[in-house]
Formats: C-alpha cells, structure tokens, sequence
C-alpha cells in the first residue's frame, strides 16, 4: 500500500450517514473511501447489540428516503425494529448500492490534519497507514464513544462484564446468574427486563430514576406496511418538516389553561400511542413552563405507581431531579412491571452510593453484593466524544479538542471555522439526537453533497465557515435551548454525563423542519457564512 492513499474524499465511519455520505459522493463521481474502526456496518447498530435493543422511532420511518426502490423492496416487520432487524437493513443497503469495496474495516482513524499548502487533509489510521483527502466528512455517530463508571476497581473483579454500546457478536445469556445491572438510561431500561428473565437474581443500580412510556410493540399488518409504501413520497415530506422528523399531532394548547381531566384524557392518549414525542407534545408549553412539566411528570408517576407493587420501589423509580421530556424519553416493554418480580431487587444510588468494584461484585456504602456478571448500561461521551477522541487538526496546526474545550463550537453542526473542507454529520449544534437521525442525516448528507457539487460548478476547491457565522449560529443554538427547560436537566445533552466535560446545551431544539429552511436559505444564498476559495489546482487529485 503506498504511505498515503489519494482521495477526493474521506468518510470517517460507516452507519447509516457514512453509507448514505459515500452513496451520494459517489454518484457524483468522486473518489471516496470510508474508514470503519468496526467489522461490519451499521454504525450504532453494530455496537449496541444487547438484549433488547431497538429503535425508539418507528421501523417505517427510521428509514432511508433517498431510494423509492429501497423503500418498496424492503418490509419491516414489527413496529419498533430490533437491532438485529436495523443491521440486516443497513448490510441490505450496503450490497445494494454495492458500497462494501469503498470501505475499509477494523481500522480506526487516530488523528488528522489539514495542509494549508496542499488543502488537503491527511488521515492517519491504526491499521491501514495513511489516506488524503480534499475532504474530510466526519460521520461518527453522536452515541459512539461509550463509557463506563468512574468507580475504583473495575479491574479487579473476577466475574464477567458486559458493555451495553459493546456488547461483542457472541449470543451472551445470563441463566442462573447473579447478574448486576448499572444504568437505567434507554439501554438499561430496554435490557433488564430480558435479564431478568435470564438472571437467578438481578440487582439493579439505579443513580437517576427516567422517565419511560410502554413501546407498544406489535407487530406489522400486511395492510399497513402496504398502507405506508403506497404513501411514501407524503409521509417522508412531512417528516422532513416535522418538528423532530417524527410526524404526529403538534398541538398549540397550553397544558396550564386545559382543566385537569381534559390534561389526564391528553396525558392518557398520548400514553397510549407508546411514541417517543407523544407525551410532551401534547401541549406546547410542557417543554417551556415547569407548571405545565410538572403535570406531566406527575401523570408518569402515577402510572409508576399503578404499576409497581412496592410502594417504596415505586417511589424510588419516579424520577424528580428533571423535568419529563429534558433527557431523551424511554419507550419500554415491561419495565416497571420487571420490579415485581422475586428476583429483581432495585439498589437507590443516591442513598447508597457506589464505593467500589471487589473481586467478587460491587460494595455500594451500605452493603457488598456478590454479583457473577456485571452489565454496564452507562451511556456516552454523547456527540462530542467520538470528534475529540480523534486528533483533529485544522489550518495552522488548530486542534479541534482545544477549540471545544468550552463546548463545541461550529456553524449549523456541519462545518468549523479553522478546519476548511472538513464536514461533521449530524454535529452537535444541529438537530441531531432531538430528532429522528435518519431524517436528520439525510438532510446533513444532501447539504453536503449539493454543496461540493456547487464548490465544483463554481471552480472552488476550499471551503470553510466563517468566524461570525460560527459565533452567531452558536449564540443562537443556546439562546433557543435557554428558552426551554431542557438546560436545567443533568444529562448527556448537556454534557453533565460526563466529569469535567463543559456543560452546553449541545442539540439545536429549533426543530428539524426549521433547521432545513436555514439551511436551504444557506445554500440558496451562495452558501451564506461559508467563505470558498481556489486552492492552487496542480495539488488537487
Ligand atoms: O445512556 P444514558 P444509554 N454510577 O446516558 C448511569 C440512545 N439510545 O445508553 O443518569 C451509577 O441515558 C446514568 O445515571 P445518571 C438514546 O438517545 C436509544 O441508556 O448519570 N450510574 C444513567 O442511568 C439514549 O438517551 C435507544 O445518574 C451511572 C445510565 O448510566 C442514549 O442512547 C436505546 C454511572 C446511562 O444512561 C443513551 O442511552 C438505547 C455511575 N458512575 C440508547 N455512570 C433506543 O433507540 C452512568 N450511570 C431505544
């Protein structure tokens, strides 16, 4: 292999925005490769393979738009897709559109860097050497730089140990065991109650209770996927301008002037349909006003109650610390009601904080349990992570990490001043994680694209966004957060997740209807906020 492959782009991860990224790109005839530190595709649905995953967006609509045939040829077969079901989706499109030989796998991109005299990037790999680039297209995933708990002694322990976002392809069971499970964030709550079905015993390690809705799984009638493939082209219009790329009902009531059983009888509805956004999009002030939260809140709690036997287990599992709907909901299948069983016991971390791993389980400050296998259900360094890991860069040596060192900073989640030709994905600062992502990666894909094919037709070979915009388009991200409630929770979102990381609001809750009018308005106006330059063309491939 020659020490540095030439390319016209690079793409950094293969799930589902690499693979759309590299489809488009090369339709329009550029050389591009993407780099996949995983064995296979499929990106967040590679990694997360733990019992009871799936999607929390609807199988129908967690889909790509961008081929009518793709979409007739391909039948979900329940509601909410299982992982397993997602991944033979993305293998399906990767034989497709014949993208497997434009990937290298089992190679992780290690750092980068921008040449401002040749306007190239550089990517150094662990694996496969060396690749350059005119550009650089970071699709990496907002939930892919997992993480495990800050607590001493992991590695003496003797039992075994499970990572929910790297749980390996071996089928893992827990029968007979004594099983600990820490985290109850979405992959918590969907993975206990398989384990504890498997488990002789099943301790869970519960610091922050969630807020979680039953999924209402089923599965799908002949007539309604045939309802949906004959509708296609409509709905995927309406998810493009909904406000999180999930179409429903967008009220303009506001809880706090609807009488109580009317907000029960909305509440009750809402419930019933077992969808990511029901709950707090039932009035639109559930989200801004803590009164109207508070009613909403409370109405979880009840169904809480009504569903645990235990009163005080109930009261444990109610969460109080944040508003309903400011960390990511949880749609569920049977968890409230796995706390009735004999052999599930749930431990209050915030009574009885964690100490220490032992050789033989966990000690929290009251008790030791003897655990056999211990299953890390404990989230992410969430839409940074997987960017700073990578020493990135840019003009005159400008690292990436440092730049964001007091949260990250970028115009509309795509581009970074000081980084030119380099594009991010579904970035933070963007829709994102508040949206349905494949909606949202296609919009971000399909900006990109346009714009390289515009860079193209008007002989630019550099592209970069400006300082001014940068720092207007980051003001504006958190003067939008501000005016919600979601700043006040702890979460991922904000970083809180994480000891020492800056804590900004990092997803653009402007909805991603409105943040495709922005971007289109960008583009339409010449790419407003980017600055495009000619590079000298005897060093562009
Ligand atoms: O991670 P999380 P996740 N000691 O960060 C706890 C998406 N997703 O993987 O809240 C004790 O939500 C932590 O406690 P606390 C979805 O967007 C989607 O579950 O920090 N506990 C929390 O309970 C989701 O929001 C799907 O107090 C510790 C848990 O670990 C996102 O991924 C499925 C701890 C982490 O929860 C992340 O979900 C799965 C410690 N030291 C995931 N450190 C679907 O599509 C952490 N915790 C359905």
């Amino acid at each position: 292999m020659p020490a540095s492959e030439r390319y016209d782009a690079i793409v950094v991860g293969a799930g589902l925005s690499g693979l759309y990224q590299l489809y488009r790109l090369r339709e329009l005839g550029l050389r591009t490769r993407v780099i996949e530190a995983a064995d296979g595709v499929g990106g967040t649905w590679y990694w997360n393979r733990y019992p009871g995953a799936r999607c929390d967006v609807q199988s129908m609509s967690y889909s790509y738009s961008f081929s009518p045939d793709l979409e007739r040829e391909w039948t979900w077969t329940e509601k909410y897709p299982t992982q397993p079901e997602i991944l033979r989706y993305i293998n399906h499109v990767a034989a497709r559109f014949d993208l497997w030989p434009d990937i290298t796998f089992g190679t992780r991109v290690i750092s980068t860097h921008y040449d401002d005299a040749t306007g190239r990037w550089t990517v150094r790999t662990d694996t496969a050497g060396e690749f350059s680039a005119q550009f650089l297209i970071m699709a990496t995933g907002c939930l892919s730089a997992p993480k495990l708990p800050e607590i001493p002694g992991l590695e003496r322990y003797g039992g075994r140990t499970h990572q929910t976002a790297n749980w390996g392809n071996d089928e893992v069971r827990f029968d007979g065991l004594r099983v600990g499970v820490i985290g109850t964030g979405s992959s918590g709550i969907q993975s206990i109650p398989i384990i504890a079905d498997q488990a002789a015993d099943l301790a869970v390690f519960q610091r922050t209770p969630n807020f979680s809705m039953p999924a209402g799984n089923r599965p799908l009638s002949a007539d309604e996927v045939a309802d949906m493939k004959a509708n296609y082209r409509d709905w995927r219009a309406l998810q493009r301008t909904s406000r999180a790329g999930i179409p429903g009902p967008e009220s303009m009531e506001f809880a706090v002037a609807a009488a109580p059983e009317e907000r029960t009888a909305k509440f009750q509805a809402a419930w019933d349909r077992g969808e990511l956004t029901a709950l707090i999009g039932t009035y639109i002030d559930i989200l801004i006003d803590p009164v109207a939260n508070e009613a909403a809140a409370e109405f979880v709690r009840d169904k809480i109650r009504a569903t645990v036997h235990d009163p005080e287990v109930a009261e444990t599992l109610c969460p109080r610390t944040f508003p309903v709907g400011t960390k990511r909901m949880c749609l569920d299948s049977g968890y409230y009601q796995t706390y009735n069983r004999p052999n599930v016991h749930l431990v209050d971390l915030r009574k009885t904080p964690l100490v220490e791993f032992t050789t033989t389980g966990i000690r929290t400050t009251q008790t030791e349990y003897e655990l056999d296998a211990i299953v890390f259900a404990t989230g992410f360094d969430a839409m940074t992570g997987a960017l700073t890991a990578i020493n990135v860069q840019g003009r005159n040596g400008l690292d990436l990490a440092s730049q964001w060192s007091g949260g990250p900073r970028n115009y509309l989640g795509l581009a970074m001043a000081g980084f030119p030709n380099l594009f991010t994905i579904t970035g933070p600062l963007s829709p994102s994680v508040l949206s349905n992502m494949v909606v949202s990666i296609e919009q971000h894909v399909d900006f990109i694209a346009d714009c390289i094919v515009y860079m193209g037709e008007h002989g630019y070979d550099v592209i970069e966004a400006t300082q001014n915009a940068q720092d207007d388009w980051v003001q504006h991200v958190a003067d939008v957060g501000s005016f919600t409630l979601f700043p006040k929770a702890e979460s991922w979102y904000t970083g809180a997740n994480v000891p020492g990381k800056p804590r900004v609001f990092m997803p653009y809750i402007g909805g991603v209807g409105e943040f495709r009018l922005k971007c289109d308005a960008v583009a339409a106006i010449w790419y407003e906020g980017f600055t495009m330059t000619r590079a000298d063309q005897t060093v562009i491939a």
